[in-house]
């Protein structure tokens, strides 16, 4: 697939044989794109000259968590590496929501690290750290791959307002934009102003869209998932509703959909998301849990790193339930939507 935030080709015009009635979605290959069709490999590292975009949206990320880097730099100001660093580092990390096992994790790598290099200036510790902050996220780093199946059913889970729907009309429009076949299913039936949010989505990105007025959540995704099959849709994304862990009759719910679209398509749904809110704090992980045990995750989106979002978080998920990140979201409009790198963001936070 062509990355979205490169300069567009000149002209990729798509011819496909004339007689096939759906043709399968296929995209050229570009490092670092959003979504990775299934013919190129998913190691798709970032180009070392990143384009002008990319580093753009790498300064809103460092903005993001620009407080947290701060209180975790100011550690390495002084002249000596001793206890008292690794004591106000210790106390820095878990400000940033970094949790007690993760935590513990970085300061005995670190220290190795340390011991390792004979270094004896605290300056080059931060380098260190970075490195041992790297290792640790770099399991979360994966791509979201498309095209494998017809369509590729992707359903979207998470607590209220964590910003799944605005991460879904996100996707779809880079979806959209790169000439893939998207269906849209509103199964937040709960709420009138949910299905219109969505079909605004789905009308600025003239993609089509599956919603029942007080419809049940399941049938609606029953529906779009049948539909996406018969229509020849790449990819059927299932905005369902917010709602809390503890809410059980609603987690029960999620199953139902879960299942309801295996029923519409033996292989679905491929993709499992959460959407998780960067300023939860440990809460997220509580969440990562909770969902993952309810409805098997395949992957994450952390949305709302800009902001007052402490960004430690990540550590801890890695620690504890390391789920793929696929996208984090740093601000509202439709460019601050990109891929995770564990490199950047450790480098992001360290600054
Ligand atoms: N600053 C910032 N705001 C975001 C981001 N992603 C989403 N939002 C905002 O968060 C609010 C909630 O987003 P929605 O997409 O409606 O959240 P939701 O999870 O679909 O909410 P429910 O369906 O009500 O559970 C909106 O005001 C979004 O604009 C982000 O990355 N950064
Ligand atoms: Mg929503």
């Amino acid at each position: 697939m062509r990355n979205p935030f490169a300069p567009k080709a000149p002209e990729a015009v798509e011819t496909p044989p004339a007689p096939v009635a759906t043709p399968p979605y296929v995209a050229p290959p570009a490092p670092a794109a959003l979504i990775t069709p299934v013919a190129i490999p998913t190691a798709a590292v970032p180009a070392p000259s990143a384009p002008a975009e990319r580093k753009g949206w790498l300064d809103r990320l460092k903005n993001g968590l620009r407080k947290t880097g701060s209180s975790i730099t100011t550690v390495f100001t002084g002249t000596q590496i001793d206890d008292a660093l690794y004591e106000e580092l210790e106390e820095a990390l878990l400000m940033a929501d970094t949790g007690v096992k993760a935590t513990t994790h970085l300061l005995a790598d670190l220290k190795r690290r340390v011991k390792d290099s004979k270094t004896t200036d605290p300056a080059a510790v931060k380098g260190l750290l970075a490195d041992a902050l790297t290792d640790l996220l770099r399991p979360l780093e994966k791509s979201l791959v498309i095209g494998e199946h017809t369509p590729t059913v992707i359903m979207v889970a998470g607590v209220n307002g964590a910003g799944k729907t605005t991460s879904i009309g996100k996707l779809t429009k880079h979806l959209a934009d790169e000439g893939a076949a998207v269906l849209l299913a509103a199964a937040d039936t709960f709420r009138a102003a949910a299905r219109e949010q969505l079909g605004v989505w789905a009308d600025r990105n003239t993609v089509e869209i599956v919603s029942q007025e007080g419809g049940d959540p399941a049938a609606v995704s029953f529906d779009a998932v049948t539909a996406g099959k018969a229509r020849g849709k790449d990819v059927v994304l299932v905005d369902t509703a917010g709602r809390l862990p503890t809410q059980l009759h609603l987690m029960e719910e999620l199953r139902k959909i879960r299942r309801v679209v295996t029923k519409a398509d033996a292989t679905a749904p491929h993709e499992v998301l959460l959407v998780i809110d960067g300023n939860t704090g440990q809460n997220a992980l509580a969440q990562v849990r909770s969902f993952d045990d309810a409805l098997q995750l395949t992957g994450l989106i952390v949305t709302k790193l800009d902001g007052t979002a402490k960004g430690g978080v990540l550590a801890a998920i890695a620690q504890e339930r390391p789920i793929p990140v696929y996208f984090i979201g740093v601000g509202e409009k439709l460019e601050d939507l990109e891929t995770f790198n564990a490199r950047e963001f450790a480098q992001a936070l360290l600054t």
